[in-house]
């Protein structure tokens, strides 16, 4: 398969897209559909101060890799939950978040948890006994806390973070079986510090599939932590995601689809009646007299007054 943009060979076929890259090409379309984002969902400047959560995985030093090459100029902090899991994975992360630091130039802010708070987050979790021996809802608290703390005390405008779409579209999936409103309303690609001391939060690579932010680091050769936190496994996100992959599978662009149509769906006011145009600019066919929201006769009369 040949490249769209040039006669070179392509590395990616991205069904959903209907488009196949050579190399040199795809490491530049990446970094221009992350700059669309930041600029449709007015995410932040180049003038604003941007501090870049890493955990040393692929999604969040290739964001901090592509808002460098993007001229955003940004900082990142790293937090420390002290878990091993058998394989030093914090360790790990910490030292990869590091390198890639250092050898770009970039400042990373580190906040360890043990240092910091005394505690890890596995001694947390068993000590508070919240989560039922998964300290995911411990760390995502911690977090959290930590993010907007350093965002607060440093005077960052914003706070990135890594999510992609697969990440988003298994959000989504899990809070709209379950019907969880209140987190539906605030699932966005940017949401604004409504509160004095929170900081602004943005996804830059939230329209942007994991196997494609793979495929990024791999290309710009990214050295990266390749295992998931071992908490990670078997969660109900994960589920999500293996679900939203079949789907995918069968039908190229679903997930992106099942994103995109979700924002779309609030800005038109899914969830508030009042703002919605189909229900404001009902009245009565003129032909028929049945409530439409077409403008002038009901589509049924349109059809056979043709
Ligand atoms: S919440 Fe849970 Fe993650 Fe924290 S304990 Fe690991 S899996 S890192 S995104
Ligand atoms: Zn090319
Ligand atoms: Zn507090």
């Amino acid at each position: 398969m040949k490249c769209r943009s040039c006669t070179k060979k392509a590395v990616i076929n991205m069904r959903q897209h209907k488009l196949a890259l050579c190399k040199e090409h795809y490491l530049e379309w990446i970094p221009e559909q992350v700059e669309r984002a930041i600029y449709k969902y007015k995410m932040f400047t180049r003038q604003e101060k941007i501090l870049v959560a890493v955990s040393g995985g692929k999604d969040s030093l290739s964001l901090w890799d592509i808002l460098r090459r993007l001229e955003y100029p940004a900082d990142g902090l790293y937090i420390g939950l002290g878990i091993d899991g058998g394989s030093d994975y914090s360790d790990e992360s910490h030292r990869l978040s590091q390198k890639f630091a250092d050898q770009n130039g970039l400042r990373l802010h580190v906040v360890d948890m043990v240092d910091t708070y005394g505690e890890s987050i596995p001694d947390l979790a068993m000590r508070t006994h919240r989560g039922r021996g998964k300290p995911c809802s411990v760390c995502g608290l911690s977090k959290r806390h930590i993010m907007n703390q350093v965002a607060h005390d440093e005077a960052y405008d914003v706070l990135v973070t890594g999510h992609n779409l697969d990440d988003e579209a298994a959000v989504l999936f899990g809070n709209t079986i379950n019907w969880q409103g209140s987190y539906l309303l605030r699932q966005a690609p940017v949401l604004e510090a409504d509160r004095p001391g929170l900081a602004r939060k943005a996804k830059p690579l939230c329209r942007i599939y994991e196997r494609e932010m793979a495929a990024y680091a791999l290309l710009r050769g990214i050295d990266y932590i390749y295992e998931e936190c071992p908490f990670a496994v078997g969660s109900t996100s994960i589920y999500h995601k293996e679900l939203l992959n079949k789907l995918e599978e069968d039908r190229p662009g679903a997930k992106l689809n099942f994103y995109l149509s979700f924002l779309q769906a609030k800005t038109g006011g899914l969830f508030s009646p009042e703002g919605d145009p189909d229900v404001e600019n009902i009245h009565p066919c003129p032909s028929c007299g049945q409530p439409t929201s077409a403008p002038g006769e009901c589509a049924f009369c349109r059809m056979f007054s043709r």
